[in-house]
């Protein structure tokens, strides 16, 4: 149990003051070592000192993800590449990967406040953890593993795949926590069901689910899957990796660590700062990280900001849960549509499972967004008026979140591709 009460507790003020101090120092470093940063700063006629209160972070310049490919590989690194002693990258889907390096001094901080988080889950010495995210250049294995080896729980480092040999592990161990993205977890639960693996045969204290957007109906669904309460990791790897945020029990939203990550909700178009409660796009500065300091980094990641004491005693402000990111929007004949909204509409339903894919053409000219949902077992052979009665039923649910019509589809159950890491939800054919 890593359970830093003076900093997760520390009364506004003084937090604040902490801030300011650590953002002065990163913001000096980040001029003096990294050419990016003192052109950036020189061109908005920013120097150091101008920082004299929290609030003058605005006034520094936004860093985007090309900024950091710009960099590519180790141009962002603030000290020489001796010091660094492990790096990560991103996945580089969109394009090349951004590299994030790490300082002996860096690797500390990150096992603290992942330990920190895993300790609100409850996790302490005495538990089993069953890491399933991929240790390698993704952040997810390694930033869980330093996390837990901090606390001194058991990890069993057995990264993605190999779902029946998990299955069989977390029953032989007693694995007490798993940790796992949201659409492998379900598809653990799955193959949990087929190996005639029931709830009640594990041991599950509590499950950890991050690295992808899920909906608080999901979480419904996999909390009943595992038997075991279902927490959020929010991370990210330019930032750090799994650690930034995570969820208490009171599964209201995750708690920054502040002490070490900055946070600023932006309005994406205006770049404006928005005020407490308000939604827009995350964007983060890291105040301590010495290997790669990270000034007012755009996550592109939607959610909002709230502050004040939690019923668990922490003052840590806490983030919604991302309901998507800027890059996820699909504009569908003008409407703005997130693949959260869909998830949340599928899920209210009985009789489908929640696995899913959203598919967008554009046939003649006009958008046309197809929704495919996988029937459970038993529904699938029974009548075609039921059937087409719950696809009605599913196009209104989704009607009436997003406002607008679509074309539900009902596949046969297992037949849509399950996930070992990040789902892919969206398949958009528009050649736009
Ligand atoms: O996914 C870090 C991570 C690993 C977090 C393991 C949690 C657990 P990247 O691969 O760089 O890093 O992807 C970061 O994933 O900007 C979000 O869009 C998304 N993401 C991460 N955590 C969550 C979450 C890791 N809890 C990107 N909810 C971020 C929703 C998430 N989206």
């Amino acid at each position: 149990m890593i359970w830093n009460e003076e900093i997760e507790c520390m009364a506004h003020d003084e937090l604040k003051k902490l801030q300011l101090k650590r953002l002065q120092d990163v913001v000096k470093r980040a001029y003096e070592t990294v050419p990016y940063y003192k052109k950036r700063f020189d061109e908005a006629g920013i120097k150091p000192e101008d920082i004299k209160n929290l609030d003058d972070i605005q006034k520094l310049p936004l860093t985007t993800k090309d900024d950091l490919r710009a960099a590519y590989p180790f141009g962002m690194f603030a000290v020489p590449r001796r010091e660094i002693v492990e790096v990560h990258t991103s996945s580089g889907t969109t394009g090349k990967p951004t590299v994030s390096g790490y300082t002996k001094e860096d690797i500390k901080i990150w096992s603290e406040v992942m330990a920190r988080g895993l300790t609100m889950f409850g996790v302490t010495e005495d538990d089993i953890i069953q890491n399933t995210h991929g240790y390698g250049l993704f952040t997810g294995g390694f930033g869980v593993h330093y996390g837990a080896q901090y606390i001194g729980a058991t990890v069993i480092p057995i990264s993605t795949g190999q779902t029946r040999r998990q299955i069989e592990i977390m029953k032989d161990f007693g694995t007490t926590i798993l940790i796992v993205t949201p659409s492998y977890g379900l598809y653990l639960a799955e193959v949990a069901g087929e190996e005639g693996v029931g709830r009640g045969d594990l041991n599950l204290h509590s499950v950890g689910f991050g690295a992808e957007m899920w909906t608080e109906e999901m979480r419904q669904e996999l909390q009943n899957r595992f038997n075991a309460p279902a927490y959020n990791i929010y991370g990210l790897t330019e930032i750090m990796g799994p650690g930034i945020a995570l969820e208490c029990p009171e599964q209201d939203g995750l708690h920054v660590m502040e002490d070490h990550f900055y946070p600023e909700i932006i309005d994406s178009e205006s770049m404006e700062v928005l005020g407490n409660g308000e939604t827009g796009e995350l964007v983060l500065t890291t105040l301590t990280r010495h290997g790669m300091p990270i000034i007012r980094f755009r996550t592109k990641d939607i959610t909002s900001l709230k502050s004040g004491t939690c019923s668990c005693g922490r003052t840590l402000i806490k983030m919604e849960r991302i309901t998507g990111r800027t890059d996820d929007m699909l504009k569908i004949r003008g409407v703005a549509v997130f693949p959260s909204q869909i998830e949340k509409a599928l899920l209210k339903m009985d009789g489908i499972e929640p696995h899913y894919q959203i598919i967008v053409t554009r046939p003649q000219h006009l958008d046309e967004l197809e929704v495919q949902v996988e029937t459970s077992p038993h529904l699938f052979s029974d009548e075609v008026k039921e059937l087409v009665g719950i696809k009605k039923k599913i196009e209104h649910f989704i009607h009436n979140e997003i406002g607008l019509r679509v074309n539900v589809t009902l596949v046969e159950p297992k037949t849509l591709p399950r996930s070992e890491g990040k789902a892919v939800r969206v398949i958009d054919k528009r050649e736009l």
